[in-house]
């Protein structure tokens, strides 16, 4: 089996519900189990900040599922959960990121990996460090990238690694 790093993300709507809601769809499709599940922050726009604060969290999948086609099955949730985004880094109702693919180098026009410039930024590291911080992007591990980084501004939201699994909060 594989792992894959994702990184969820939203900041206008229900966040938290639709977040939730991507992860039992993700756990629910045969060849994915997600494995484990990031405590939720708040975090400070990132980017272009006239904008709401996010939530984030990160989770880890086990999956035979190719990158890409994984890749492909985020963004089907994403649409599945009525994403919207009208600009670049600007407001989105829901965010699935792929960010590591057991340690692979992709470069491909749809798809880079490790995802690029994770390490530079907190709203990843600080719930990633939570549930890998022995995880090792671009030879430094997780929890070193996340102790080198600024964290001002970001807030426990949902403690543990069980909220996604509410069931009214899920429903979609
Ligand atoms: N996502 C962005 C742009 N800026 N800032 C925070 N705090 N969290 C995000 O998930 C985020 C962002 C584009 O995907
Ligand atoms: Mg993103
Ligand atoms: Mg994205």
């Amino acid at each position: 089996m594989n792992r894959a790093w994702i990184g969820l993300g939203g900041n206008v709507g229900d966040p938290l519900h639709r977040m939730a809601a991507a992860l039992r769809r993700l756990d629910a499709h045969p060849e994915i189990s997600v494995e484990i599940v990031s405590p939720v922050y708040r975090t400070p726009p990132w980017g272009k900040t006239d904008q709401p604060d996010f939530l984030n969290a990160c989770a880890g999948l086990r999956t035979e599922i190719e990158p890409a086609a994984l890749l492909d099955l985020c963004l089907e949730v994403e649409r599945a959960l009525h994403r919207e985004r009208r600009e670049r880094w600007g407001p989105r109702t829901i965010d699935i990121d792929l960010l590591d693919y057991d340690g692979r180098r992709v470069a491909t026009d749809r798809l880079v990996l490790p995802h690029p410039h994770m390490t530079q930024r907190a709203f990843v590291l600080v719930p990633l460090a939570e549930i890998a911080p022995k995880l090792t992007i671009d030879g430094e591990t997780v929890q070193v990238w996340r102790e080198r980084i600024a964290t001002g501004g970001i807030e426990l939201s949902e403690a543990g690694g069980d909220w996604w699994r509410d069931e009214a909060r899920a429903e979609d």
